[in-house]
C-alpha cells in the first residue's frame, strides 16, 4: 500500500510541552525503514508548518489556543483528504491529540460514513462548560461528534464530521464528570478498561470493529499513545495507570489489520521530553507496523 506520512507537531492542545517532537522521534525510531520493510511504498511529506505558542495562551482560556488550533485543522485537512484522493492511505503522526480535528475532517471528507475507533485511556469529550483544563486536546471527539464551541465543531464549515454512532473509544480510564454525563447522554460507545478486564482486548475488538464498520464502511484508527500503561509507554502527556498491556495493544491493531477496514490512522502524544530512550515513540512504530499488516507469522 502506499502510505502519506504526515508530521503534526502540535503541542498547542496540552498543557505541557514536548509533543511537538513526537513525529521526529517517531521518525527517528525507523518508522519509515520499517514501513518500506513491511512492502509498503512511503510518501513522506514531512511536518506541517505549526506557530510557536505565545508565552501565555491568550483569548479564551477554557479553549486555550483555539485559533491555531483550528487553523492547523483547515491545512492537515487538506493535506490528508488530497493523500486519499491520490490513493495514498494517511498515517498522521502527533503531536498532541488537537491534531485529530484536521486528520479526521480530511478523512470524513472523502468517506461520509467514516468510523472512528478512538485508542485512548481518555474519552476526550469534553466542552467549555465541562473541561477541568481549557486544553483543547481534551475536547477533540466532541467536536468531531458535533458538540462543543463551533469554531471546533464547523471547521471546513460542515458538521457533524462523525456520526456519533460510529465512534467507539476503547481503553478508557479517566473520564471527568461532566464527560461522563455526555458521553451517557450522547450514547457514544466507551469500552473501559473494565470492559476490557471483562470480556478481553479480542471481544472488545470485535464489538469495536462491528460498531464503527458497520453498513460495510471504512474506518478511522486514532491511537493515543496514553492508552497503553505507562510502564510500557512513560513518554506521553497526559499518563494514567492501568492501560493496556504491551501485547493488548498489539492484538488490537492486528485485528484491525485483519478487519481490512482502515483507511487511515493518527499516532498521537508521544511526548519525547518525558519520554525513556525513545521507548514511547518506538512503541508507536511497532504498533503502526500492526496496524498495517505485520504479522508475527
Ligand atoms: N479530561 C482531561 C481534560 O480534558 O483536560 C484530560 C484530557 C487528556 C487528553 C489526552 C489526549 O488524551
Ligand atoms: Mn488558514
Ligand atoms: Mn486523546
Ligand atoms: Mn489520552
Amino acid at each position: 500500500m502506499r502510505i502519506r506520512v504526515i508530521g503534526a507537531p502540535i503541542d498547542l492542545g496540552a498543557d505541557r510541552r514536548g509533543v511537538d517532537i513526537g513525529p521526529r522521534a517517531i521518525r527517528y525510531a525507523g518508522l519509515i525503514d520499517q514501513l518500506q520493510q513491511l512492502g509498503h511504498s512511503v510518501h513522506d511529506v514531512g511536518n506541517i508548518n505549526i506557530p510557536l505558542p505565545e508565552n501565555q495562551p491568550t483569548g479564551n482560556p477554557r479553549l486555550k489556543y483555539l485559533e491555531p488550533i483550528t487553523h492547523l485543522a483547515e491545512e492537515l485537512a487538506d493535506n490528508v483528504s488530497e493523500a486519499l484522493r491520490d490513493q495514498e492511505f494517511p498515517l498522521i503522526l502527533g503531536g498532541d491529540h488537537s491534531m485529530s480535528l484536521g486528520s479526521i475532517t480530511g478523512v470524513a471528507r472523502e468517506h461520509k460514513n467514516v468510523g472512528v475507533i478512538w485508542v485512548d485511556a481518555h474519552a476526550d469529550f469534553n466542552v467549555e462548560d465541562t473541561t477541568p483544563s481549557g486544553n483543547i486536546h481534551g475536547m477533540i471527539l466532541a467536536a468531531l461528534a458535533g458538540l462543543g464551541d463551533p469554531s471546533l465543531v464547523n471547521v471546513d464549515n460542515w458538521a457533524p464530521k462523525i456520526d456519533k454512532n460510529k465512534i467507539v473509544i476503547v481503553g478508557a480510564r479517566d473520564l471527568d464528570t461532566g464527560e461522563q454525563k455526555l458521553l451517557r447522554e450522547q450514547n457514544i460507545h466507551v469500552f473501559t478498561m473494565s470492559d476490557l478486564d471483562r470480556r478481553g482486548i479480542s471481544e472488545v475488538m470485535r464489538q469495536a470493529i462491528e460498531i464503527a464498520g458497520a453498513d460495510n464502511g471504512p474506518i478511522h484508527l486514532s491511537l493515543d499513545m496514553d492508552s497503553l500503561d505507562p510502564r510500557e509507554a512513560p513518554g506521553v502527556g497526559t499518563p494514567v495507570r492501568g492501560g493496556l498491556s504491551y501485547r493488548e495493544a498489539h492484538f488490537a491493531m492486528e485485528m484491525l489489520a485483519e478487519s481490512q477496514r482502515l483507511v487511515s490512522m493518527d499516532v498521537v502524544e508521544v511526548n519525547s521530553i518525558l519520554d525513556r530512550e525513545n521507548t514511547t515513540a518506538q512503541l508507536a512504530v511497532e504498533l503502526t507496523l500492526s496496524a498495517l499488516g505485520k504479522k508475527i507469522l
